[in-house]
């Protein structure tokens, strides 16, 4: 962990921008920050030209803060809305074809660790339902079956938002969009329970108005990926513009979709779970000793 990607030339401190500055001086590289710290540093992102209210950007900001490494990691995104935001955070983002994202980030994984074989860089897809679900689902599922270590994070919000109201297969069935009139005829796909039975390690759905937990599920999810598997992270980022949110409801939108189809679900291999205790100090995952057990 350090400073030295963004470090500033000797002499050169007063004529680089203030933004840097300060990110070089309360930013979170080298330090570990918390989203209960919010406030007090400097944020890898801070501004994005994304909707007024759009609860997707809270969670991409969220999910940023959470990064258990941000200078050593490299998020993947592609078209959709998410991107818009990915993009201005000052860490490095890979701009995938629509659907190639985790084609992508399979070639990048490997070749960062054939690069820097001693070093922790961790690769994170973030895209959106129909960047993953639909037109990239082959490239997602088989990045899955040859159990790619890197994190893919799905932006659902049941919607083609950036293209104006296409139905995506993560959509409900019977929602009525702008681009599907008649309303869905099919239900959402289920992903969480597809990324398991292709063999993700680590599996989890969340909303973003729960901050503690998405940073939870977003290092569980960093950290089994650099030497388990697979991971995969479904977050339910609500389309204000497409769904007709208001914006000072979004939040609420966000705990009504919680108690009914985004219940959380955390699902965690043993070989996962016996790693996170031994390697990053995850006491509930220790194995609890029975008082009087003979040990072998
Ligand atoms: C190969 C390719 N096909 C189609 C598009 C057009 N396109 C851009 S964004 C988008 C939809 C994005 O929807 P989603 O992935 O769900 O993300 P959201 O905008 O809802 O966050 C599409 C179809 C494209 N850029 N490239
Ligand atoms: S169109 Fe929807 S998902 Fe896209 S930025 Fe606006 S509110 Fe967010």
């Amino acid at each position: 962990m350090s400073l030295d990607y963004v470090k500033v030339s000797p002499g050169f401190e007063k004529y680089i921008a203030k933004e840097y500055r300060d990110f070089v001086e309360h930013g979170p590289f080298g330090k570990k920050v918390s989203v209960s710290q919010v406030g007090t540093f400097k944020e890898a992102l801070e501004e994005h030209p994304m909707c007024a209210g759009c609860a997707m950007t809270l969670f991409i900001r969220l999910a940023i803060i959470a990064f258990p490494n941000p200078e050593d990691t490299i998020t993947v995104g592609t078209a959709g809305c998410g991107r818009l935001a990915i993009s201005q955070a000052m860490i490095p983002f890979v701009y995938g074809n629509y659907g190639d994202t985790n084609a992508v980030a399979s070639g990048l994984k490997r070749g960062l660790m054939t690069r820097f074989p001693d070093k922790y860089k961790d690769v994170v897809v973030m895209a959106g339902d129909g960047g993953l679900a639909d037109i990239g689902f082959s490239m997602m599922m088989h990045s899955w079956f040859r159990r790619e270590k890197f994190t893919t994070i799905m932006l659902d919000n049941e919607v083609y938002g950036n293209t104006g109201g296409q139905e995506s297969g993560m959509t409900t069935r019977g929602a009525v969009l702008k681009m599907a009139p008649l309303g869905k005829k099919f239900d959402k796909i289920d992903m969480p329970q597809l990324a398991k039975t292709a063999g993700c390690v680590y599996v989890a759905t969340v909303v973003p108005n729960n901050p503690r937990r998405v940073e939870s599920v977003i290092k569980k999810a960093v950290l089994i990926a650099r030497e388990v598997g697979p991971t995969y992270i479904q977050a339910y980022t609500s389309c204000n513009i497409e769904y007709a949110i208001p914006t000072d409801k979004v939040m609420e939108d966000a705990n009504n979709v919680e108690k009914d189809r985004y219940q959380f679900q955390e699902y965690i291999t043993d070989e996962a779970k016996q790693y996170l205790a031994d390697k990053w100090g995850y006491s509930e995952y220790k194995k609890k000793e029975i008082p009087g057990e003979v040990k072998a």
